[in-house]
């Protein structure tokens, strides 16, 4: 089955189809022109928004991710503005070191919202994933993407962007929530 993936990240497709691969469920970007306004408030909102556009673009049920990276010391930033916090990945990443400069707490949690939603607006299926960790003194690795370079998750000793990508997928917050999602979408008929 091909489900539209509610996405302009192509990182964030490519982890699901990895995710996903032998789910029999095949992710694929929406149509041209899809270009969300993400004014919400919380990860739910915003992976709601983002799902109904894409499904009333494609006129077929969508799943979003809407996710991003929490601090405990900065009162949960960058969170929803995770993508927004600097222009370039390399300028949010040097953003949240000066922040978190001379902090002795840098524990933090990589969040991911998903929503499946049909073109009339109907959720059918939403759940959040979780990745507990905490922020390096500065970026090593050079796998995945976005803030991976500067996350150790919890129980080892290496920055996600240091590990393949089977072992991220097993323990992000991506694949924690996909595997739910694909869990419901195997005991329904879309
Ligand atoms: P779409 O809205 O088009 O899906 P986006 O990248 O703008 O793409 P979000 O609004 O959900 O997506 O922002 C998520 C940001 O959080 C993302 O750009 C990264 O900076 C960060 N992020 C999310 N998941 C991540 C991961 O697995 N590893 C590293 N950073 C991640």
């Amino acid at each position: 089955m091909k489900l539209v993936f509610a996405t302009n990240n192509i990182n964030k497709l490519k982890e699901v189809n990895e995710i996903a691969k032998n789910s029999g469920v095949e992710f694929i970007l929406p149509p041209d022109g899809f270009n969300p306004e993400e004014n919400g408030q919380t990860f739910e909102e915003n992976s709601y928004i983002k799902a109904y556009e894409a499904a009333k673009l494609s006129g077929q049920t969508a799943l979003a991710d809407d996710s991003g990276l929490c601090v405990d010391s900065l009162n949960g930033a960058p969170g929803l503005y995770s993508a927004r916090y600097a222009p370039t990945q390399q300028q949010r990443i040097e953003r949240l070191l000066k922040e978190l400069s001379g902090k002795d707490n840098r524990n933090a949690k990589f969040v991911c919202c998903m929503t499946l939603v049909t073109p009339d607006g109907e959720t059918l299926f939403q759940t959040t994933g979780i990745c507990n960790g905490h922020i390096t003194d500065k970026p090593d690795g050079v796998n995945g993407f976005g803030y991976d370079p500067v996350f150790i998750p919890d129980n080892y000793n290496i920055t996600i962007a240091r590990m393949d990508d089977s072992t991220k997928n097993s323990i992000s917050h991506r694949g924690n929530a996909l595997r739910q999602v694909l869990e419901f979408l195997s005991t329904t008929n879309l």
